[in-house]
């Protein structure tokens, strides 16, 4: 047996794991971390990080004041409604028939955009849900970048801050979605077959880059990318309220060529306890031009995709379903 004796190669060599577990801290060095994120994101499209840096008081003052709005009176949350797209909703999602087990509000994370939708949501100190949002989202778009940094090093492109550029420009079109999902059990919709009753239908997200967390209640699951649809290759992703889980948009798919892989996944209602999750969508400007990076482009990888603008592909994913594979649409040819 060979034993490597270089400390790179050992590391190298560790386990991915079925669900890839990132130290945010880079004990073993920041090169290491680099590679570490690409290869999670090129098997899998998704990863758990953990000492990510985002104080945990942040977290738990965004959490009270979602909480505080969904358990407020139908009537209440309504009028922060309907999501067109952005807003309130409950159980619809999107235009065009899906449906699944939650309540939800989805925001521009723009702080002015933010301070409006805010009059409606906490109606006696709207400052109070804007600066928990606020203080939030500054806190995981700095974790999206440093992803984003790492993962731009890691595939040695020649700018590194080419894809956190993109999400970090004032006019960014990046949101943030709560999503509250009751008990299916007790006679809810799912009834006695609660866990198989869909919370969020299998989709991709279209942005470049998604962090979520949520509560300790169970129900993410991923499909493996090399998977074929069936049953099996769904993996439950454990709950962990102190870690955040990443994947890999539609956007980051096409400007990699390919390269890291915009993962399908789901939400499974639970039938006991309420699940919230947190995403923040990371997202270009919509004038912003989606294109292979040349260091993506080779003899044996040719282009995969037309050059399009997140513009053009959010007409073609709100005129979708949400299981819809939308990169589809673009591809070169
Ligand atoms: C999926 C990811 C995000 O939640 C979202 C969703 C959006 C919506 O709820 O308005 C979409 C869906 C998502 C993709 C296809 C379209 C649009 C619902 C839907 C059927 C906010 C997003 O950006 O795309």
């Amino acid at each position: 047996m060979v034993v490597p004796s270089d400390t790179t190669m050992a590391l190298e060599s560790l386990p991915l794991g079925i669900i890839p577990t990132v130290d945010m801290s880079a004990p073993a060095g920041r090169g290491e971390l680099a590679r570490r994120l690409v290869r999670a994101c090129a098997e899998r499209g998704f990863f758990k990080a953990v000492n990510h840096g985002v104080p945990a008081s942040v977290s738990s003052r965004l959490d009270a004041a979602a909480s505080a709005f969904f358990a407020r009176p139908a009537r209440v949350k309504q009028a922060a409604g309907p999501p067109d797209p952005l807003g309130y909703g409950s159980r619809n999602i999107g235009a065009h028939g899906d449906v699944g087990e939650l309540e939800y509000l989805l925001l521009h994370t723009e702080p002015d955009a933010v301070a409006g939708k805010a009059k409606t949501i906490d109606t006696e100190d709207p400052s109070r849900f804007s600066e928990a949002v606020n203080e939030y989202v500054d806190a995981v778009r700095r974790l999206a970048c440093r992803v984003l940094d790492l993962l731009g090093e890691g595939l040695g492109l020649r700018d590194p801050t080419s894809f956190s550029r993109l999400i970090s420009a004032v006019d960014s079109d990046s949101l943030l979605r709560f999503n509250h999902y009751p008990p299916s059990g007790n006679g809810g919709v799912g009834g006695a077959k609660g866990s198989t009753a869909i919370g969020f239908g299998e989709h991709t997200d279209p942005q470049i880059l998604s962090v979520l967390r949520a509560n300790d209640v169970d129900g993410l699951q991923v499909l493996l990318p090399d998977g074929h649809g069936g049953d099996e290759d769904w993996v439950q992703v454990p709950a962990d309220p102190s870690a955040f889980f990443i994947n890999v948009g539609d956007l980051l798919q096409a400007l990699t060529n390919g390269r890291l892989v915009s993962i399908r996944h789901r939400v499974m209602a639970s039938t006991s306890k309420p699940r919230l999750s947190t995403i923040y969508f990371a997202a270009p400007p919509l004038h912003a031009h989606i294109s292979a990076l040349p260091e993506t482009v080779t003899l044996a990888s040719p282009r995969r995709y037309r050059p399009f603008t997140w513009e053009e592909y959010k007409k073609a994913m709100y005129a979708l379903r949400l299981s819809h594979n939308r990169l589809d649409l673009f591809q070169a040819g």
